[in-house]
Protein backbone atom coordinates (compact mmCIF):
# COMPACT_ATOMS: atom_id res chain seq x y z
CA UNK A 1 0.00 0.00 0.00
CA UNK A 2 1.49 3.50 -1.11
CA UNK A 3 -0.15 6.95 0.65
CA UNK A 4 0.27 9.88 -0.65
CA UNK A 5 -0.95 12.85 1.57
CA UNK A 6 -2.03 15.60 -1.01
CA UNK A 7 -3.73 18.75 -1.70
CA UNK A 8 -5.27 19.49 -4.73
CA UNK A 9 -2.87 21.67 -7.09
CA UNK A 10 -0.08 21.32 -4.68
CA UNK A 11 3.22 20.09 -5.00
CA UNK A 12 2.02 16.45 -4.21
CA UNK A 13 0.40 17.04 -7.42
CA UNK A 14 4.35 15.74 -8.62
CA UNK A 15 3.92 12.68 -7.19
CA UNK A 16 0.21 11.58 -8.00
CA UNK A 17 1.24 12.50 -12.19
CA UNK A 18 4.57 10.47 -11.31
CA UNK A 19 2.89 7.41 -9.42
CA UNK A 20 0.86 7.30 -12.43
CA UNK A 21 3.21 7.32 -14.95
CA UNK A 22 5.00 4.57 -13.13
CA UNK A 23 1.37 2.70 -13.03
CA UNK A 24 1.48 2.35 -9.34
CA UNK A 25 -1.61 2.90 -7.46
CA UNK A 26 -1.78 4.45 -4.26
CA UNK A 27 -4.03 5.91 -1.60
CA UNK A 28 -4.67 9.29 -1.16
CA UNK A 29 -4.80 11.30 2.53
CA UNK A 30 -6.32 15.06 1.34
CA UNK A 31 -6.11 17.89 3.49
CA UNK A 32 -6.63 21.15 2.92
CA UNK A 33 -4.09 24.62 3.15
CA UNK A 34 -6.62 26.35 5.19
CA UNK A 35 -8.38 23.86 7.86
CA UNK A 36 -5.55 23.72 10.15
CA UNK A 37 -5.20 20.20 8.82
CA UNK A 38 -1.55 20.63 8.02
CA UNK A 39 -0.44 21.62 11.39
CA UNK A 40 -2.06 18.43 13.13
CA UNK A 41 0.20 16.47 15.56
CA UNK A 42 -0.15 13.70 13.40
CA UNK A 43 0.77 14.91 10.56
CA UNK A 44 3.82 16.83 11.68
CA UNK A 45 4.87 13.46 12.62
CA UNK A 46 5.00 12.65 9.16
CA UNK A 47 6.09 15.75 7.72
CA UNK A 48 7.59 18.09 10.30
CA UNK A 49 6.83 21.12 9.41
CA UNK A 50 3.10 20.22 8.03
CA UNK A 51 3.90 20.67 4.24
CA UNK A 52 3.14 18.00 1.23
CA UNK A 53 3.89 15.80 -0.59
CA UNK A 54 4.31 12.93 2.09
CA UNK A 55 4.41 9.71 1.00
CA UNK A 56 4.47 6.50 2.62
CA UNK A 57 6.09 3.97 0.88
CA UNK A 58 7.94 0.23 1.56
CA UNK A 59 7.76 0.73 5.05
CA UNK A 60 9.44 4.29 5.36
CA UNK A 61 7.95 7.57 5.09
CA UNK A 62 9.33 10.56 2.64
CA UNK A 63 8.59 14.19 2.37
CA UNK A 64 10.35 16.78 -0.04
CA UNK A 65 9.11 16.01 -3.07
CA UNK A 66 12.65 15.69 -4.86
CA UNK A 67 13.61 13.23 -2.00
CA UNK A 68 10.26 10.99 -2.68
CA UNK A 69 11.30 12.08 -6.78
CA UNK A 70 14.76 10.31 -6.41
CA UNK A 71 13.41 7.16 -4.14
CA UNK A 72 10.52 6.20 -6.67
CA UNK A 73 12.98 6.40 -9.78
CA UNK A 74 15.59 4.59 -7.63
CA UNK A 75 14.12 1.75 -6.25
CA UNK A 76 11.92 0.98 -9.49
CA UNK A 77 14.82 1.74 -12.61
CA UNK A 78 13.22 -0.85 -14.73
CA UNK A 79 10.34 2.15 -15.21
CA UNK A 80 13.31 4.25 -17.06
CA UNK A 81 11.72 7.38 -15.32
CA UNK A 82 15.11 8.69 -13.38
CA UNK A 83 18.02 9.13 -14.66
CA UNK A 84 20.45 6.89 -12.67
CA UNK A 85 24.40 7.28 -11.81
CA UNK A 86 26.53 6.32 -15.00
CA UNK A 87 23.61 7.73 -17.36
CA UNK A 88 25.14 10.58 -19.50
CA UNK A 89 21.65 12.59 -18.41
CA UNK A 90 22.50 12.67 -14.83
CA UNK A 91 23.99 15.82 -14.48
CA UNK A 92 21.15 17.17 -16.23
CA UNK A 93 18.16 15.16 -14.82
CA UNK A 94 19.91 16.39 -11.41
CA UNK A 95 19.48 19.91 -12.16
CA UNK A 96 16.28 20.11 -13.19
CA UNK A 97 14.89 18.36 -9.79
CA UNK A 98 16.54 21.19 -8.25
CA UNK A 99 15.43 23.81 -10.30
CA UNK A 100 11.89 22.71 -9.78
CA UNK A 101 12.03 24.15 -6.21
CA UNK A 102 14.21 27.42 -7.63
CA UNK A 103 11.25 27.90 -9.18
CA UNK A 104 8.70 27.18 -7.00
CA UNK A 105 9.87 29.09 -4.21
CA UNK A 106 8.97 31.99 -6.47
CA UNK A 107 5.42 30.86 -7.36
CA UNK A 108 5.37 29.98 -3.41
CA UNK A 109 6.12 33.85 -2.50
CA UNK A 110 3.95 34.78 -5.51
CA UNK A 111 1.01 32.80 -3.77
CA UNK A 112 1.55 34.31 -0.37
CA UNK A 113 1.99 37.69 -1.29
CA UNK A 114 -1.16 37.60 -3.82
CA UNK A 115 -3.28 35.13 -2.06
CA UNK A 116 -2.71 34.44 1.49
CA UNK A 117 -1.82 38.11 2.88
CA UNK A 118 -4.56 40.83 1.79
CA UNK A 119 -6.00 43.47 4.13
CA UNK A 120 -4.41 44.68 6.50
CA UNK A 121 -1.51 43.85 5.63
CA UNK A 122 -1.13 44.18 1.47
CA UNK A 123 1.50 42.98 -0.18
CA UNK A 124 4.35 45.32 -1.49
CA UNK A 125 3.95 46.24 -5.11
CA UNK A 126 7.89 46.17 -5.81
CA UNK A 127 8.47 42.98 -4.45
CA UNK A 128 5.36 41.71 -6.38
CA UNK A 129 6.86 42.95 -9.48
CA UNK A 130 10.35 41.60 -8.60
CA UNK A 131 9.10 37.95 -8.07
CA UNK A 132 7.44 38.28 -11.30
CA UNK A 133 10.22 38.87 -13.18
CA UNK A 134 12.61 36.09 -11.53
CA UNK A 135 9.63 33.65 -12.35
CA UNK A 136 9.97 34.85 -16.06
CA UNK A 137 13.80 34.33 -15.86
CA UNK A 138 12.88 30.81 -14.95
CA UNK A 139 10.64 30.63 -17.75
CA UNK A 140 12.83 32.16 -20.50
CA UNK A 141 15.55 29.26 -19.39
CA UNK A 142 12.94 26.11 -19.78
CA UNK A 143 11.65 27.66 -23.43
CA UNK A 144 15.27 28.16 -24.50
CA UNK A 145 16.25 24.19 -23.32
CA UNK A 146 12.80 23.45 -25.18
CA UNK A 147 13.29 24.80 -28.22
CA UNK A 148 14.63 21.85 -29.91
CA UNK A 149 13.15 19.00 -28.09
CA UNK A 150 9.90 17.37 -26.50
CA UNK A 151 10.85 16.98 -22.64
CA UNK A 152 13.65 18.56 -20.44
CA UNK A 153 15.92 15.90 -21.50
CA UNK A 154 16.91 14.83 -25.13
CA UNK A 155 16.65 10.96 -24.66
CA UNK A 156 12.70 12.14 -23.58
CA UNK A 157 9.81 12.17 -21.47
CA UNK A 158 11.34 11.58 -17.63
CA UNK A 159 11.19 12.52 -13.62
CA UNK A 160 12.40 15.99 -14.02
CA UNK A 161 9.18 16.70 -16.54
CA UNK A 162 6.70 16.00 -13.60
CA UNK A 163 8.82 18.14 -11.54
CA UNK A 164 8.83 20.48 -12.98
CA UNK A 165 5.38 20.48 -15.42
CA UNK A 166 3.52 20.39 -12.36
CA UNK A 167 4.83 24.69 -11.77
CA UNK A 168 3.53 25.34 -15.55
CA UNK A 169 0.07 25.32 -14.20
CA UNK A 170 0.52 28.27 -12.00
CA UNK A 171 3.01 30.21 -13.34
CA UNK A 172 0.11 31.63 -15.88
CA UNK A 173 -1.56 33.47 -13.14
CA UNK A 174 1.47 36.00 -12.95
CA UNK A 175 3.68 35.60 -16.16
CA UNK A 176 1.68 36.32 -19.59
CA UNK A 177 3.18 33.14 -21.12
CA UNK A 178 2.77 34.30 -25.07
CA UNK A 179 6.65 35.43 -24.73
CA UNK A 180 7.26 31.32 -24.01
CA UNK A 181 6.20 29.70 -27.10
CA UNK A 182 8.12 26.58 -26.68
CA UNK A 183 6.96 26.52 -22.83
CA UNK A 184 3.40 26.43 -23.78
CA UNK A 185 3.94 23.81 -26.58
CA UNK A 186 5.01 21.61 -23.90
CA UNK A 187 2.05 22.53 -21.22
CA UNK A 188 0.22 21.13 -24.34
CA UNK A 189 2.21 18.12 -24.80
CA UNK A 190 1.75 17.60 -20.96
CA UNK A 191 -1.79 17.88 -21.19
CA UNK A 192 -1.43 15.09 -24.17
CA UNK A 193 -0.39 11.96 -21.75
CA UNK A 194 -2.71 9.71 -20.28
CA UNK A 195 -0.86 9.59 -17.18
CA UNK A 196 -1.43 13.20 -16.54
CA UNK A 197 -4.86 13.42 -17.54
CA UNK A 198 -5.79 10.30 -15.06
CA UNK A 199 -3.89 12.24 -12.00
CA UNK A 200 -5.86 14.97 -12.74
CA UNK A 201 -9.02 13.66 -12.59
CA UNK A 202 -7.64 11.72 -9.11
CA UNK A 203 -6.46 15.92 -8.10
CA UNK A 204 -9.80 17.63 -7.30
CA UNK A 205 -10.34 21.13 -7.89
CA UNK A 206 -7.87 24.10 -6.51
CA UNK A 207 -9.27 26.10 -4.03
CA UNK A 208 -5.91 29.03 -4.62
CA UNK A 209 -6.78 30.96 -7.54
CA UNK A 210 -9.96 32.73 -7.53
CA UNK A 211 -9.32 34.79 -11.15
CA UNK A 212 -7.53 34.41 -14.14
CA UNK A 213 -4.68 36.46 -13.96
CA UNK A 214 -3.24 37.89 -10.98
CA UNK A 215 -1.32 41.64 -12.34
CA UNK A 216 1.12 44.12 -9.76
CA UNK A 217 -1.14 46.46 -8.18
CA UNK A 218 -0.24 49.84 -8.51
CA UNK A 219 2.19 51.48 -5.78
N1 LIG B 1 10.32 21.68 -0.77
C1 LIG B 1 9.07 21.04 -0.40
C2 LIG B 1 7.99 22.11 -0.32
C3 LIG B 1 6.66 21.55 0.16
C4 LIG B 1 5.62 22.65 0.32
O1 LIG B 1 5.93 23.79 0.67
N2 LIG B 1 4.36 22.31 0.06
C5 LIG B 1 3.29 23.27 0.20
C6 LIG B 1 2.19 22.98 -0.84
S1 LIG B 1 2.73 23.30 -2.48
C7 LIG B 1 2.68 23.15 1.57
O2 LIG B 1 2.45 22.06 2.04
N3 LIG B 1 2.41 24.30 2.21
C8 LIG B 1 1.77 24.33 3.45
C9 LIG B 1 2.30 25.44 4.32
O3 LIG B 1 3.28 26.09 3.93
O4 LIG B 1 1.73 25.63 5.38
C10 LIG B 1 8.74 19.97 -1.44
O5 LIG B 1 9.16 20.13 -2.60
O6 LIG B 1 8.09 18.97 -1.09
Amino acid sequence: MITLHHIPFSRSFRILWLLEEMGLTCELKQYSITDGSLRAANFKAISPVGRVPALEIDGTTIYESGAIVEYLTETRPDLGLGRLPGDPERVAYLEWLGFAETQASILASLNMQHLFMGDPTPAAPVVLKLEAARLAATLKAMDRTLADRDWLLPSGFSAADTMMGFNLFSAPYYVKMDGFPNVLAYIERIKARKAYQDARELDGPQEFYKKDFYDVPQA
